[in-house]
């Protein structure tokens, strides 16, 4: 009956790997009072004074906190970027384990872009999070880290979670209502359905949670200049690959700054040089720009034929085109370096290679000569 302690108490001694004992109680749950309780607060808990609310959870918690026997198989090295509505597609498993894991969703982890609609301490001192994009929604739970095992490989990055969160909200009892935008990557977990609130028609849920990021960036960004010897300055190509002769600190044609430059072309005969290197663009960024300073000489009179051209080019892991960003030639010749920028967002996430390629036709040079080039994301 509501309003009475009805405590059902079960000691149970459990030691953990480093020889801590921990002492706990199972609690009948639906005696907790909340302001604005929902179906998730009938779920058991165990107490544990550390925690946030003094309860821990006990429903599949080995596998929303890394501790199940399944929990070495989750593979933490890679994040599969993904939708609300995508997850939300997966089929209902027929029944979840209690101590193992559903592959391959729940040794995946995922990130999804998405608005935080509301949010929640809920009973078992999870951070309960409401995450929307257009009519799709789920949970996202980020446990309280004194809930978590020990000996969880999640540990560390729900700590740090939960971290982001409290650096922005403050999760009481009742639902708060938020509406930013906000990345979230977290291990796919289906939960039963026992009318969670936000919860998806699968019970599909980012549980643990281990990293959110707030903005409308997505966050997750860390901005950063991706190109290796942008200047040329190391003397050599890598990690740039060029052909021979590219890389150059001859005084014919003098670098923009430092001591180097790349130096394509030149030759007067038929001739072609390439300058190329790979760069992997991170998800979650506003800018990605691409950038180089360029000058170009020529020995060519004409003021209508592009006998000798540099063509900037977009390529893929299998070094197939995307995309043609630029293509200059002899009638671009001009006195001094002029800088030229592009957009490389719609390849965020992708392993790219940036590729210079300058063809000379048979007489009469033109050099291409290439600075200060950058691919900065922010
Ligand atoms: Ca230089
Ligand atoms: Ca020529």
């Amino acid at each position: 009956m509501r309003g009475r302690w009805t405590v059902q108490v079960a000691w149970v001694i459990a030691a953990v790997l480093a020889c801590v004992f921990v002492t706990v109680a199972v609690v009948d749950a639906g005696t907790r009072r909340s302001p604005h309780p929902d179906a998730e607060e009938q779920e058991k808990v165990l107490t544990n004074p550390a925690s946030s609310t003094g309860s821990c959870g006990v429903e599949r918690w080995s596998v929303k906190t890394g501790t199940d026997a399944d929990a070495g198989q989750i593979a933490l090295q890679s994040t599969t970027s993904t939708t609300i509505a995508s997850l939300a597609a997966l089929p209902a498993p027929a029944s979840l384990p209690p101590n193992n894991r559903i592959k391959p969703t729940e040794t995946t982890v995922f990130q999804v872009h998405a608005t935080l609609s509301e949010y929640k301490l809920e009973a078992d001192s999870d951070y309960h999070l409401v995450i929307v994009d257009g009519a799709s929604h789920m949970i996202a739970e980020i446990p309280d880290p004194a809930c978590v095992g020990s000996t969880s490989p999640l540990l560390t990055s729900i700590q740090k979670a939960r971290s982001e969160f409290d650096a922005t909200y403050t999760p009481t009892g009742s639902f708060q209502t938020a509406n930013v935008p906000v990345t979230v990557t977290g291990v796919g977990f289906f939960d039963f359905l026992h009318g969670q609130t936000g919860v998806a028609p699968n019970g599909i849920e980012l549980h643990a949670v281990l990293d959110v990021q707030f903005g409308t960036g997505g966050g997750g960004c860390s901005p950063s200049q991706l190109l290796g010897n942008p200047g040329f300055e190391t003397g050599s190509a890598a990690p740039w690959s060029a052909t021979s002769g590219v890389i150059s600190n001859t005084s014919a044609e003098p670098p923009r700054s430092g001591s180097w430059d790349a130096w394509l072309d030149g030759y007067g005969v038929t001739h072609t040089d390439t300058l190329a290197q790979a760069i992997t663009l991170p998800t979650g960024c506003t800018t990605y720009q691409f950038s180089f300073w360029l000058h170009i000489d020529t020995a060519e009179t004409t003021t209508s034929t592009a006998y000798d051209t540099l063509k900037i080019q977009v390529l893929n892991g299998s070094g197939s085109v995307l995309a043609t960003l630029a293509t200059y030639s002899n009638l671009n010749a001009a006195a001094g370096y002029s800088q030229h920028t592009f957009s490389l967002a719609s390849y965020s996430g992708k392993a790219i290679t940036l590729k210079f390629t300058g063809a000379e036709d048979s007489t009469l040079q033109t050099s291409f000569v290439i600075d200060d080039t950058g691919a900065s994301v922010s």
